[in-house]
């Protein structure tokens, strides 16, 4: 209950972390909020804002008070999820890189962990309490942790440690935590179940991901059928609704989508039909009319895990099959979820729900949960087939004691379920100054028209629809539009409407006791095409952003994807109505709503340069006579990591020395002696990482962690020949660079993320593999700076430790001039490419252009490299052609600069071999359209003499 008033939680998930353009976050939000859903759900992540213990940013892109207050203004309210270990497919699943060098186990009550988290936590506590509802924001529901299910008295201690937290720092709205399944842990002592963990909360939650996967082939399986996590599900201390059957069900994480892996086929467009359209109905129907009306879909917007985001089990893109894609467009799912959501705003009652008894099919293969709201009695009921993930065409009644009465409908044409599907039935509802008795069309809209009501009703295409409504006398109906009859029983009050789901027909119904009413009955793509805002009914546009009334006025805010006829129906009260700013001249129609007398213009075609490029080496590290006076020795520091490493060695590994993201170079001096012939390597470089390897300046090889399984081999070991010269008495320089794709996450809170990254082991052997005690002296640079940033704008997460990364040859304001023109041979080692190029976007166009590379119709290329993609100095992601799937990389705007000028720097790692070289890279329109809210460029150093200087 929010002040007093029950309220479905009808939620989705974005991470702000995962698109660094705040002016950005308002075009997701209100995606979001036109999408139906009034909730948004926020991650935040620890190490984001975190480069060295003790040093926080909330400032730029991770303001997170700017994402809190922009919810706010459009309408949503938020859950907060602060970790401090949110998973999320993150790097370290969230933790900063500083803290595996911590030896404490994390998740635990060890106070140096626990203090480390305090860190964090006082400082997001502080922001997200002010944004809470009670103190004027609309922050509703925190998490404390996520999905621990090590249950131990330390974890007990460290969870009330959290709870306690929370609540000194002011957060005073419940708190939950979220459990992997329904497995009853940490539910709070206030419910008295038996079989469950207790722990410190005020709701139970928990995670769900069902209903079947795509395969490999990239086709949805529907393998299983929608659970009963609730009412409808077995007894016994976990049933009811919820495993805590005295606080609201509550689903904190329901798969909305699927996350993808290095060497996949590309799982995105499958996951986004697989938890698509269809799904939704029946998924999280069955949710809905189980109880569950705390719902949070994951992902709403996936989004891009820029940088060195990504944890190994997954590449750059973070689309997820969401309803918003990463290029940010409506996916048809989105369209779906605004039907839905549609219906719960319409409807209040559908919030507090209870099973109503016995709702019958009369067809076996048919299934109808029927619920009833205990105070207005007012009636759910969620059609599927028997099991949900039937896909016959069946044809059927329900009989079913309503508030009304009992009845068996349709009276006139069965009813159909055609395939995998569901469909949401209200009945026994007011609706305005309506009584809807029952109707086999899904209610998608209502509102206060002039003088009486005005409902949307839809049906799939082709099916025919009935809806009764209840009078006191009979009252006059009019068809303005379409195709409709009507029936009214006397005796019952009833007024039947019989009519196609066929685009759409205007029924008026005037008279009989009640306030006229308008009946636009529509079939479901023409729906789709209606937004509800503020006071408005809106058809036609791409989007409906937002629609305020001030004065006498109507203010329309959203997109067109080409020129579009608009209608709407609003009080007469608001004469004038603006489309983005610019005043609509409007006619009255016949079927009581206005339309524009001229239609709403589309967008302009884009242009985009083609990419010519500059290039130069960026491997100097592996030439025996580079400079490395400077870098760090690698030894003597406290090892952290809980992978075995031989001993005898020295401490390797890149955390060790302040290297947390991306590549770190290694380079070890040793004494030459006959015996020693080849080199053994142990290392560790996350999901399709890898290493590459130098004697003497002569290249010996490379090797890389294999791809293709969800879950990635994140260490491996290697061995190389060392050149006959090497062998030579005398010094000798091995140099290695590592490539580490992002450390583990902390899933099973086993510590797993400080499984090392960088080298592990190194040592000289003889063939068979006997070592020799030869003793190699290692120094070690990653990033420029180490913890201390020389670029805290962009953060922890946008730089490794490349040559070129360290002298700021990614920053669009570098000097290239001296740079060849793009070399066509490629040497082994990491080569640089640079262009220069100006957008002129036309103004109040909003598109998305992605950087892509070769042949994007297969998943992976032949030639063997990888790229790192800098735009204008923000590292946007890696492509690894041999590996894939992804070949187009998103630049949100802000990022880019669509007005003006642009750089692109491409770090490209090859062995060197013919062919294995950079293919061709073009710049693409993903989506165009007029509209979008204003973006500014994200503002960060632009040339090297600005980074902050190493001490
Ligand atoms: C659950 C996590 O809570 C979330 O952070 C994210 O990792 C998500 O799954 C998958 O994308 S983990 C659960 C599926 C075991």
């Amino acid at each position: 209950m929010i002040d007093g008033k029950r309220q479905v939680i009808w939620s989705a998930e974005f991470h702000p972390f995962r698109l660094p353009s705040p002016d950005l976050w308002r075009d997701v939000l209100q995606k979001l909020k036109a999408s139906g859903f009034n909730t948004v759900a926020l991650y935040f992540d620890w190490g984001y804002h975190s480069p060295k213990q003790d040093v926080y940013d909330f400032t730029g892109i991770r303001d997170m008070d700017r994402v809190l207050t922009m919810a706010q203004e459009e309408g949503l309210y938020v859950i907060t999820r602060a970790g401090p270990y949110v998973n999320a497919e993150l790097s370290r699943g969230g933790f900063p890189g500083w803290l595996v060098n911590q030896r404490g186990r994390a998740r635990t009550d060890d106070p140096a962990y626990m203090a480390a988290a305090d860190e964090w936590l006082t400082r997001i506590d502080a922001i997200i309490a002010r944004h809470q509802i009670n103190n004027g924001g609309s922050v509703i529901l925190h998490q404390i942790e996520n999905e621990l299910a090590l249950t131990t008295p330390a974890q007990r201690r460290y969870m009330n440690h959290l709870y306690a937290k929370a609540r000194a720092d002011g957060l005073t709205i419940p708190l939950f935590h979220n459990d992997q399944g329904r497995n009853g842990y940490w539910v709070p002592e206030s419910s008295k179940v038996a079989n469950v963990v207790h722990g410190p909360n005020d709701l139970y939650a928990f995670d769900g991901y069902p209903g079947g996967t795509c395969t490999v082939q990239g086709k949805p399986t529907r393998g299983s059928a929608a659970p009963d996590w609730g009412y409808y599900g077995p007894g016994g201390a976990k049933g009811g609704a919820s495993a805590s059957p005295d606080t609201p069900a509550f689903l904190a994480e329901f798969g909305g989508g699927w996350f993808d892996y290095w060497g996949s086929n590309g799982g995105y467009e499958c996951n986004a039909i697989q938890r698509g359209k269809r799904f939704q109905r029946v998924f999280y129907g069955t949710n809905l009319a189980n109880g569950i009306d705390i719902h949070s879909v994951y992902m709403g917007y996936g989004g891009t895990s820029w940088g060195w985001l990504p944890a190994p089990v997954v590449f750059t893109s973070y689309d997820y099959g969401s309803a918003i894609s990463e290029a940010r467009e409506l996916r048809p799912k989105a369209e779906e979820m605004k039907q839905l959501g549609g219906l719960i705003a319409t409807v209040p009652d559908l919030a507090g729900m209870v099973p109503a008894g016995a709702a019958v099919a009369s067809s076996p293969n048919v299934q109808v949960y029927h619920d009833r709201n205990p105070e207005s009695d007012a009636r759910f009921l969620m059609v599927t087939h028997k099991p949900s993930n039937g896909t016959t065409d069946d044809r059927f009644t329900i009989t079913a004691d309503l508030p009304d009465g009992r009845y068996t409908f349709p009276a006139t044409e069965p009813m159909r379920l055609n395939g995998f599907d569901a469909k949401w039935l209200v009945a026994g509802v007011n609706v305005g100054g309506q009584r809807l008795v029952y109707s086999t069309s899904e209610l998608q809209a209502a509102l206060a028209a002039d003088g009486g009501d005005l409902m949307l009703l839809y049906g799939r295409a082709g099916e025919s629809g009935e809806t009764v409504l209840r009078y006191t006398s009979a009252p006059q109906v009019r068809v303005l539009d379409g195709q409709a009859t009507s029936l009214f029983d006397a005796a019952k009050g009833d007024l039947r409407l019989t009519y196609p789901h066929a685009g759409r027909a205007v029924v008026r119904i005037e008279g009989g006791g009640r306030t006229p009413l308008t009946l636009v009955l529509a079939d479901e793509a023409e729906g789709a095409r209606y937004w509800r805002q503020g006071p408005a009914l809106v058809r036609g546009p791409a989007l409906l952003r937002s629609a305020v009334a001030k004065g006498g006025t109507l203010a329309l805010t959203g997109d067109t994807r080409e020129e579009t006829p608009l209608e709407l129906w609003t009080p007469a009260a608001l004469r004038s109505v603006t489309w983005n700013g610019a005043s609509v001249a409007l006619k009255p129609t016949a079927i009581g709503s206005r339309v524009a007398t001229r239609p709403l213009a589309g967008p302009a075609p884009v242009t985009l340069p083609a990419l010519t490029w500059r290039s130069a080496y960026g491997s100097p590290e592996a030439q025996p006579g580079f400079d490395d006076s400077r870098w760090q020795v690698a030894e003597g520091k406290p090892y952290a990591s809980i992978t075995a490493r031989p001993d005898g060695q020295p401490n390797l590994s890149m955390d060790a020395y302040g290297f947390h993201d991306g590549d770190v170079w290694y380079r070890g001096r040793f004494t030459g002696t006959p015996d020693a012939k080849q080199l053994a390597l142990f290392y560790g470089a996350g999901g399709s990482g890898m290493l590459q390897v130098w004697v003497d300046g002569q290249f010996v090889g490379q090797n890389e962690l294999p791809a293709g399984l969800p879950r990635p081999i994140t260490t491996g070991g290697a061995r190389f020949d060392l050149p006959a010269g090497a062998q030579a008495s005398g010094e000798h320089v091995i140099s290695v660079m590592v490539r580490n794709n992002g450390h583990n996450w902390d899933l099973d809170s086993d510590d797993f993320h400080k499984e090392a990254r960088g080298l592990i082991s190194a040592s000289l052997e003889a063939p068979g593999g006997r070592s020799f005690a030869i003793p190699i002296a290692w120094k070690i640079q990653g990033k420029a700076g180490g913890e201390d940033l020389p670029d805290p704008a962009r953060g922890p997460a946008n730089t490794g430790g490349q040559y070129g990364e360290r002298m700021g040859w990614h920053l669009p304001g570098f000097d290239d001039a001296k740079w060849q023109a793009a070399a066509t041979t490629v040497q082994p080692g990491t080569t640089w490419y640079r262009s220069r190029f100006t957008l002129a976007m036309p103004k109040g166009q909003d598109a998305t252009v992605a950087v892509a590379f070769g042949d994007t119709a297969s998943p992976r290329s032949v030639a063997k490299y990888r790229a790192s993609i800098f735009v204008n100095g923000w590292n946007m992601g890696q492509f690894i052609a041999h590996v894939g799937p992804q070949r187009v990389f998103p630049i949100p705007e802000g990022i880019l600069n669509h007005r003006g000028p642009n750089s692109i720097a491409l770090a490209v790692i090859s062995d060197g071999a013919p062919g294995d070289v950079l293919e061709p890279v073009k710049l693409v329109t993903l989506r165009n359209v007029r509209g979008g809210v204003s973006v500014s460029p994200v503002a960060a150093p632009t040339r090297p003499d600005q980074l902050i200087q190493e001490k």
